[in-house]
């Protein structure tokens, strides 16, 4: 679809203030394929609904999401940056491969049985349809890589799923994406229940370190961080809290849980958690000065939203059309 440049597409929800988690597992690596794939970053502002959301702090993070993809380096030159909610083909393709996905396979989803357990009051059909409109996200570009942390790559595999089946009954319709995991494959954890995901919308802000934390509280959160009563800097099954600063530290400067170990050796979890909290402050202080001067200048953001919602339009309009042909729906001129 464009002169055989392989599709990087990926997106994150406006559900919460973003955490080193979405740094790390996703943001960071989103511009590795600048030069190479023509890349669409979406902010999916539709998945957030899945859950409640207060809609002026909605709105607000919507803006900042976009703020934070080209403070994280995506030049909307380059890529095509857009909101989920403007490009409404989304939602329409979503239907449609509703009936190519089966209630078994949306029932075997970890993130409906994590966040059902989650909001027991609103088990709505919206969090169990979730991956059908990821699905229709990514197919609608003839993506061929989804940069994701490890917790979507289930998703992904449904994804392409979906786009098998509906391309053995309907040949050429979809390009099959694949997965992409960063290279550390990490997964970064809660750091008050190391056992659970980082998340954005925890409750617990302590247990999150936010991509906009300023340094005081990065130190702090660190030092707090839920660790054993162990004092080695060593990598080892059951030490959780450990094992997850560890990746955190790994991740930021690229060093081995081995190099790590021997850097740490004879000194205590106080000097390592410090060296954590720096290190995460330092690499974050630049990301978090160009998101200020996006962030201050608020119609520079909506005429990107726009030119991005038209580049990615064009896109959209040109396979929901395809796909409604070979449905056999009736396409006026
Ligand atoms: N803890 C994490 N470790 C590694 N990668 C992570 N990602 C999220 N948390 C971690 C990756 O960030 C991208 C955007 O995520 P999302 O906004 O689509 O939703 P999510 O995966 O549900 O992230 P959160 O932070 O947990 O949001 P809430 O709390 O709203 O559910 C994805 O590529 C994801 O893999």
């Amino acid at each position: 679809m464009f002169q055989n440049q392989k599709v990087s597409y990926s997106g994150v929800q406006p559900s919460g203030n973003l955490t080193i988690g979405n740094y790390l597992g996703a943001l960071r690596n989103f511009s590795t394929y600048s030069e190479d794939y023509k890349c669409l970053y979406c902010v999916v502002d539709q998945h957030a609904i899945t859950v409640r959301q207060v809609p002026a702090d909605l709105r607000r993070r919507t803006y900042e999401t976009l703020a934070l993809y080209m403070a994280c380096g995506l030049d909307p030159e380059k890529v095509t940056l857009y909101v989920q909610s403007h490009v409404h083909e989304h939602t329409e393709l979503a239907w449609i491969l509703n009936c190519f996905t089966m209630f078994g396979e949306l029932s075997r989803m970890t993130q409906f049985k994590d966040k059902s357990a989650k909001h027991a009051d609103n088990i709505n059909a919206g969090l169990f349809t979730y991956p059908v409109l990821m699905a229709s996200d990514i197919l609608l570009y003839q993506t061929d890589v989804v940069p994701v942390g490890i917790d979507q790559k289930q998703h992904v595999e449904l994804c392409r799923d979906i786009a098998t089946r509906f391309n053995a009954l309907y040949p050429d319709t979809f390009t099959i994406p694949e997965p992409i995991v960063s290279k550390s494959g990490m997964k970064i954890m809660s750091l008050s229940e190391p056992t659970k995901k980082m998340s954005k919308s925890d409750e617990n802000p302590n247990a999150v370190v936010y991509i906009l934390d300023d340094k005081d509280t990065i130190i702090r959160k660190f030092k707090r961080a839920v660790t054993d009563s162990d004092t080695e800097v060593r990598f080892a099954p059951g030490k959780d809290g450990i094992n997850n600063l560890m990746s955190i530290y790994a991740c930021f400067t690229g060093k081995s849980m081995e190099e790590i170990e021997a850097e740490f050796a004879g000194k205590g979890y106080g000097d390592f958690k410090l060296a954590v909290g720096e290190t995460c402050a330092d690499a974050l202080a630049p990301v978090q000065q160009r998101f200020a001067q996006y962030m201050g200048d608020k119609a520079g953001l909506e005429a990107q939203m726009k030119k991005g919602a038209e580049e990615a339009s064009y896109i959209a309009r040109r396979t929901l059309s395809k796909v409604e042909k070979k449905l056999g729906f009736v396409q006026l001129r």
